[in-house]
């Protein structure tokens, strides 16, 4: 090793030395100062919540941006899967201690809600993985094209919602698309037409967002699923931000969202209607 590299080679020592205790002075700071850490975000949640939900607190409008919160972390076995094959997606939950957690509450009649989309919002998939003797979930997925896909873990532990989420991966060229257009009028999956009516979303107050729903001009009742009239995801254009959203009516297709940024949204509606779940999906513009 020349002089000249020595001296670089030293000067990063010293930045990673240095580096490190500033992190760690950070990392130590606020803990020192918090007596009662696990009280803490539920004080925060009542005081920016105006809105009571069947939990009793309403949790933080943006979740799912990190494979880590409030002591939970997610851990994926194999982020990587082959393109239009049917394979085996395993993940655990796992605490402080690196235990796998197991006791999950029921939310809108499962344990463990999984949902996937490409980053550029399209290949949207709800699954709900059954849970193992080693308190593993697992579940066959299929992705049919490449690129990157989000994976959140939607559930509820120890009376708090929860939203872990991480990457997976399918190799390939991926053909990524710009977001649709808003558009108030969509056809689901199955062929039924769905109306969007959202009015003017705005960052921060209560959208209500109705679907009106019918098949070759008629109006379809739908069929209770999970536990509502459908079940709603929004995802924010950019950081996929994931969203709460609140079911309002047990027969209408109604539901609550607080969008919490001006930007652009991907609502994925589901619901149920002669025993088959449509999914839907639309662009919404909050200003
Ligand atoms: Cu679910």
């Amino acid at each position: 090793m020349s002089a000249a590299a020595k001296l670089v080679a030293f000067a990063a020592a010293l930045a990673v030395l240095f580096g490190g205790a500033a992190l760690a002075g950070a990392a130590i700071g606020p803990d020192r100062d918090d007596d009662v850490p696990s009280d803490e975000p539920q004080e925060h949640s009542d005081m920016t919540s105006s809105t009571e939900t069947e939990h009793g607190s309403a949790p933080d409008p943006v979740r799912g941006l990190a494979v880590a919160e409030d002591g939970l972390r997610i851990v994926i076995e194999d982020p990587e899967l082959r393109r239009g094959r049917t394979e085996m997606l395993r993940f655990r939950v796992v605490d402080e201690r690196g235990e796998t957690v197991r006791d999950f509450d029921v939310e809108h009649e499962k344990r463990m809600h999984l949902i996937l989309a490409r980053r550029d919002l399209s290949g949207f998939q709800h699954l709900h993985p059954e849970q193992g003797d080693d308190g593993a979930w697992s579940t066959d997925v299929r992705l049919d094209e490449a690129g990157s896909y989000r994976l959140f873990a939607d559930f509820s532990y120890d009376g708090e919602a929860q939203t872990l989420a991480g990457d997976l991966r399918v190799d390939g060229a991926a053909d990524l698309r710009p977001l649709p257009d808003p558009e108030t009028t969509a056809v689901s999956d199955g062929g039924y037409d769905v109306r969007l009516e959202a009015g003017d979303a705005h960052p921060g107050a209560e959208a209500d967002l109705r679907f009106a729903i019918s098949r070759d001009g008629v109006p379809v009742r739908t069929e209770p699923y999970l536990g509502a009239g459908g079940h709603l995801v929004a995802l924010r254009e950019g950081d996929m931000a994931f969203l709460h959203v609140h079911p309002t009516s047990d027969d209408a297709v109604r539901f609550a969202a607080t969008f919490p940024t001006e930007g652009s949204y991907r609502l994925f509606l589901q619901f149920k209607h002669e025993g088959r779940v449509q999914t839907v999906s639309f662009t919404q513009e909050v200003t």
